[in-house]
């Protein structure tokens, strides 16, 4: 055999050894959230829970929450612990954000201040919990920075469907956050396929 078929002999094996390989990195997370009860399904954060023996670094990008006809946009945010989130201004009137406590700890209450137009100020959430979002300037203004332990989550859209990306096999709790509705926990085990679950959240 010449040295180039036994080069691209090689070449073969390796990726027959890393598409087998693959086979064991996981996949997505696939689903619907009904609800009773609530309103809506959409904007419900859907996370996996914190996994034991695992912590995650949060990505070194920040993530906007932008105030806009006098609304936070998005409402809801999922961000692993330890994010940055960026408060942004688009509005033509000053708005103001702060929330009254993370998960009922008022310890953990802040109060950003009030900036105009253009300009924006920046937190970095560090304990896991629901930041509700509020503007003393706008008493109708809300909106929610929900933080994770870990990097696997999502938010549903209007048909209550989301999709978590990229997960490692294995078995996990996945857990709901929502305005209105009680948490709900459902076990999902995590192949070289996507998984799908579906979970109901009542009031
Ligand atoms: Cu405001």
């Amino acid at each position: 055999m010449s040295s180039w078929k036994m080069a691209m002999k090689t070449v073969g094996a390796i990726s027959f050894a890393l598409i087998f390989a693959g086979a064991g990195w996981g996949g997505d997370i696939k689903g619907k959230v009904s609800v009773q009860g609530l309103k809506s399904s959409e904007n419900i954060a859907v996370y996996i829970d914190a996994i034991s023996g695992k912590k995650f670094d949060p990505a070194a990008e920040h993530v906007v929450v932008d105030q806009r006809t006098i609304a936070f946009v998005p409402r809801v945010i999922v961000v692993l612990e330890g994010t940055t989130v960026d408060f942004v201004n688009s509005d033509s009137v000053g708005h103001n954000v702060f929330w009254p406590s993370i998960s009922g700890n008022k310890k953990l209450a802040h109060n950003l201040g009030t900036w105009p137009q253009g300009q924006k100020k920046s937190f970095q959430f560090t304990n896991a919990g629901v930041a509700s979002l509020l503007c003393n300037v706008h008493p109708e203004m809300s909106g929610y920075v929900v933080i994770v332990p870990t990097p696997y989550f999502a938010v549903t859209d209007n048909a209550g469907s989301f999709e978590i990306k990229n997960v490692p096999a294995g078995t996990y709790a996945v857990k709901t956050w929502s305005e209105d509705g009680k948490v709900a926990t459902q076990s999902v085990t995590v192949t070289n396929e996507a998984a799908s679950i579906d979970l109901t959240v009542k009031k």
